[in-house]
């Protein structure tokens, strides 16, 4: 059941008509390189100048904005932990990611949600190790959840996809 809820694509998380997309976001909230630049572009001007009264973000917590010129009513900003080789605390981190974009779905009554594959890009985490992180830790907030109804793992290239789906396949075993 619970299953039916979850997916992956490959694709663009900015295109997506959902009611929260999260933002793989830096400790300043005032935007960068890869998803963080692709949704402050696809959002407009606006959504900088509500980041900027956040006062940034701790990594491993989420902040929630609207989402302005997106389809996506909200944006859960959230910060990944940087990759350090594995023994700093790194998989707990992007654990907590998870974890508190779901105290933000809870708290904005939020019924679906597109993450990107956070912290594996400019941050350096291998994604064969987050994916698995993520499926796991989302499912349990599914649990924990009634409010949210589905969740997709917008993957923006074939590899992280592939990666993906081989994480979800799991699920069955
Ligand atoms: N839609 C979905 N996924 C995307 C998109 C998109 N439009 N663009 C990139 N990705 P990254 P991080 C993928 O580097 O590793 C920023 O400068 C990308 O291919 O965006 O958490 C922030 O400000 C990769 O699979 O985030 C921080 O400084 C995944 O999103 C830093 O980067 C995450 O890659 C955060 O690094």
């Amino acid at each position: 059941m619970k299953e039916k809820l979850i997916s992956a694509i490959n694709g663009d998380i900015t295109e997506l008509s959902v009611d929260a997309i999260v933002n793989a976001a830096n400790n300043s909230l005032l935007g960068g390189g890869g998803v963080d630049g692709a949704i402050h572009g696809a959002a407009g001007p606006e959504l900088l100048e509500e980041c900027k009264s956040l006062n940034g973000c701790a990594t491993g917590k989420a902040k929630t904005t609207k989402g302005y010129a997106l389809s996506a009513g909200y944006v859960i900003h959230t910060v990944g932990p940087v990759w350090r080789g594995g023994g700093n605390g790194e998989e707990e981190t992007l654990a907590e990611c998870y974890k508190s974009v779901f105290e933000e779905a809870r708290k904005h009554k939020i019924s679906s949600i597109a993450f990107p594959s956070i912290s594996t890009g400019i941050y350096g985490y291998p994604v064969e190790r987050a994916a698995p992180v993520a499926v796991r830790t989302v499912m349990e907030e599914l649990e924990r959840t009634p409010t949210v109804e589905k969740v997709i793992f917008v993957c923006f290239d074939k590899r992280t996809y592939d990666v993906y789906l081989e994480a979800l396949e799991g699920l069955d075993g």
